[in-house]
Parts: C-alpha cells; sequence; structure tokens
C-alpha cells in the first residue's frame, strides 16, 4: 500500500534532522555544520487520528497502526533531505539530489528557524539576526527554478510535438512531470491559476513560464511552514510574520528539540507522554537529575505555557489531514466482530484521499479483492455500500466479493 510520503525542506541547522529524530524516534546525525545530512534519511513517523474503537466500545490490536488511549497512529513515510541552499536549482551542494528527493514528495513540512538564528547561509548566528521570512522565500525560489528549468529544457520539444499535433499540451506535461508526483489534475489547476488556459504555449513568455512553474509547485506541493525554535526569546514575532505573510499556507509554532526530549525522557520511563498531547506528566520528580528537572522546566515554560504542544504531530496532522485531505477507514472482515479473518479487532487503518471510494479502498487491500468485489458493507450501520461509495473519515468498512473471498 502507497504510504503517504512527507519530505522536510528548509535551510541548514533550521532543526530538520531533530525533527525527522524526534517524529521517528530514531538516531541520526544532528548537527551544527553544513550538510550534516548528507543522504536522505528514510523513517516512519505517524499520523495522529481519534481512533473509532472508544466508540465502538472495544477493545483493538491492530497489525498495520497502532493504537494507545484510543489514538490511532498511522504509519507515514518521512523524508528527511540534505539542507538547501541557494543555487541548489543549479545544481550547487547537494541540490540535484535535495530536489530529487522533493520531488518524491506528497507534501512538504518546511522546517524554518523563526528564532532567526541561522544566516541567508544556514549558519548559526546570535538569535534574530536571521530573517525566517526571506528563508520560506528563498527556498520556494529554489523549488520553481527547478521546476521551470525542466519546463524550460523541454519546451522545443513540446512546441514540435504541439505544431505537429502528435500531442497536446496538457497530456504533453502530464508525461514529461510524471516522475515528479505531479498529475494531471495539478497542471490543470495551475494553468488556471496563470491564466494561460487560452494562450498558446508556443507563445509564453519566460516570466509567463516562471509563473506557471510557480503555480505548479504551489499546487503540486502543498507545504506547512514549521515555525521552529519556537522556544527562543524573540521567535514570536517571526511567527507572526510568517502567518501574515504566508497566509493561507499553514504556520505552525513548533519546538523539534522539546519533542525529542519528551519522547526521550518518554521511552526512559521517566514521564507520561504521547505525542501530539497538551500536557505531559513527570513520573518520579524525586528520580530526576537536577538537569533533567531543568530541561522539563524549559519545555513546560518556553514550549507548553506558550504554544500548548510542541507542534511536531500537530505539523503532520496539519499535512496529512488538512492539506492532502486524507481520510482513516478501517477495513474489517467481519461487520460485526470487527475483526479481520484472525479475529483481530480493528486491525487496519488506511490513510485514503478525500473522494476515494469503497472500490479503491478494495483496490489498496488486493487487485483480487476489487475484482471480485459485489458491494461494501457499512459497519456501523450495517447499510449495504455500492462500489462507488465515497469513503468518509472513520468508516468501518466490510467488502463482500463473489467466489468467497473478502
Ligand atoms: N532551541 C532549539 N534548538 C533547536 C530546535 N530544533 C533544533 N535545534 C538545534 O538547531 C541545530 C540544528 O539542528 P539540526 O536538526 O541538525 O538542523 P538541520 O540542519 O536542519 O537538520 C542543533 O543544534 C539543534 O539542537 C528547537 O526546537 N529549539
Ligand atoms: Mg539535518
Amino acid at each position: 500500500m502507497p504510504t503517504v510520503k512527507i519530505g522536510i525542506i528548509g535551510k541548514t541547522n533550521t532543526g530538520k534532522t531533530t525533527f525527522f529524530n524526534a517524529a521517528t524516534l530514531l538516531r541520526a546525525e544532528v548537527g551544527t555544520y553544513p550538510f550534516t545530512t548528507k543522504k536522505p534519511n528514510i523513517g516512519i513517523g505517524y499520523a495522529r487520528s481519534f481512533c473509532v474503537c472508544s466508540e465502538f466500545n472495544i477493545k483493538d490490536n491492530p497489525r498495520n497502526s497502532i493504537c494507545i488511549r484510543g489514538f490511532r497512529f498511522i504509519p507515514v513515510e518521512l523524508i528527511d533531505l540534505p539542507g538547501l541552499i541557494k543555487g541548489a536549482w543549479m545544481g550547487k551542494g547537494l541540490g540535484n539530489q535535495f530536489l530529487t528527493v522533493a520531488s518524491q514528495a506528497d507534501v512538504l513540512l518546511h522546517v524554518v528557524d523563526a528564532s532567526g538564528s541561522i544566516n541567508q547561509a544556514g549558519e548559526l548566528v546570535a538569535p534574530g539576526i536571521g530573517d525566517p521570512v526571506q528563508d520560506v522565500l528563498d527556498i520556494e525560489e529554489e523549488l520553481n527554478m527547478w521546476l521551470y528549468k525542466i519546463l524550460e529544457g523541454s519546451r522545443a520539444r513540446i512546441i514540435k510535438m504541439l505544431e505537429s499535433r502528435t500531442a497536446r499540451l496538457i497530456p504533453a506535461l502530464t508525461q514529461l512531470l510524471s516522475g515528479l508526483k505531479i498529475t494531471r489534475a495539478h497542471i490543470e489547476e495551475a494553468l488556471k491559476l496563470s491564466e494561460l488556459n487560452d494562450k498558446p504555449f508556443e507563445k509564453w513568455s519566460q516570466d509567463e513560464l516562471k509563473l506557471f512553474a510557480a503555480n505548479l509547485r504551489k499546487v503540486s506541493k502543498p507545504t506547512v511552514i514549521v515555525a521552529n525554535k519556537i522556544d527562543i526569546k524573540g521567535a514570536e514575532e517571526n511567527y507572526e510574520r510568517l502567518i501574515e505573510v504566508f497566509k493561507p499556507t499553514p504556520v505552525i509554532p513548533c519546538s523539534a528539540e522539546a519533542e525529542l526530549a519528551l519522547r526521550r525522557a518518554e521511552s526512559d520511563g521517566l514521564v507520561e507522554y504521547l505525542p501530539g498531547d497538551e500536557i505531559f506528566k513527570v513520573l518520579s520528580y524525586d528520580q530526576l537529575s537536577e538537569r533533567q528537572k531543568a530541561a522539563l522546566k524549559y519545555v513546560t515554560e518556553r514550549v507548553f505555557e506558550k504554544i500548548s504542544m510542541t507542534g511536531v504531530q500537530y505539523a503532520i496532522d496539519v499535512a496529512v489531514f488538512k492539506l492532502l485531505r486524507m481520510n482513516v477507514v478501517y477495513p474489517v472482515e467481519d461487520e460485526n466482530k470487527l475483526t479481520d479473518s484472525k479475529g483481530n479487532i480493528l486491525p487496519d487503518a488506511f490513510l485514503m484521499p478525500q473522494g476515494a471510494t469503497v472500490y479503491d479502498l478494495a483496490m489498496e487491500i488486493h487487485s483480487d479483492l476489487a475484482n471480485t468485489m459485489l458491494y461494501a458493507i457499512d459497519a456501523r450501520t450495517k447499510i449495504r455500500l455500492p462500489k462507488d461509495y465515497i469513503l468518509r473519515d472513520r468508516d468501518v468498512i466490510k467488502i463482500v466479493a463473489a467466489a468467497g473471498r473478502g
């Protein structure tokens, strides 16, 4: 089953690897010099959703996901990219690698240093010197220019195809960009936004091609801006500016370092904390070292009292549920017991895009199941659903197939 792919982008030293480590709880290199992260790290993070187990008043035993205290954590793929520098689109630094990996992502988390502790080149400086608004613009420009370069490079060939009538523009662009997770719908939307629908492609100016590239980036790589290092003094003003300048793009205040500290403290049994919670509980205060006490006090005062959570889990959830508009769907084989064939209760939770049907769900499970599918049953109401029924969030679905499958 294709998992949602989330690319973490941003300049060096903004906290991308810290965010990645916190979200995946895997140890990867964290450092303060350019190109610490030489290869993209790929790891599993989770989207958090209110599980249906409490509504059905049943104790579940998930297989493809995790249920903790009534919250279902569904795996998503996180990709930690090398820091992007100016000129990446021309192949500077690890630019090409960065852009190749960015092209695999369904959605981007753009991590910025809201405290202004990095300069334009991504080097650490005193807080307040750097400008995170400019940093966002720089990275967006790199992505725009990367797409522009691809379009410009194929421009002559596409014009020839149009002249010889061997292809039309939208299918030609769809084919050209298919490896970048850019779809026909993205292209149509970008044409509309650029008001280039009625202008023949061969008459587009350089600026119009750039405008199209910029709009294509916007629609095909939806982005959450993560205003990281919010715990550092002065970060709030930049956070407010980011909201103002980039609306309607969601800007999530965040302290990746606080999340990492909490998840580590949790796995050491020092605190009770569930990613995404607005609270954490110290388990045995007397057993903490002075350093640990100070760290938890810092997290309470500088993060939870300011933004009420660390923002790491929330940023992922906004990307998955708000930008990609995923719904959580629970397929079962027995609509009364809510089990699979082995008796596991609510075994799986799938992320399905808005508009997906029960047929699409069957395809995700197995193409044989989809091919022999007769209808589906809504476990909540026991009502029969046709193949083209459009799935809703938290649906629990049994698929009924011919010849004993399902
Ligand atoms: N105060 C503070 N520092 C952070 C936070 N996140 C990361 N850092 C620090 O910023 C520096 C760069 O972090 P890193 O994750 O390596 O950045 P990357 O180059 O973007 O991957 C490290 O010293 C981190 O400890 C945060 O939320 N708050
Ligand atoms: Mg890094």
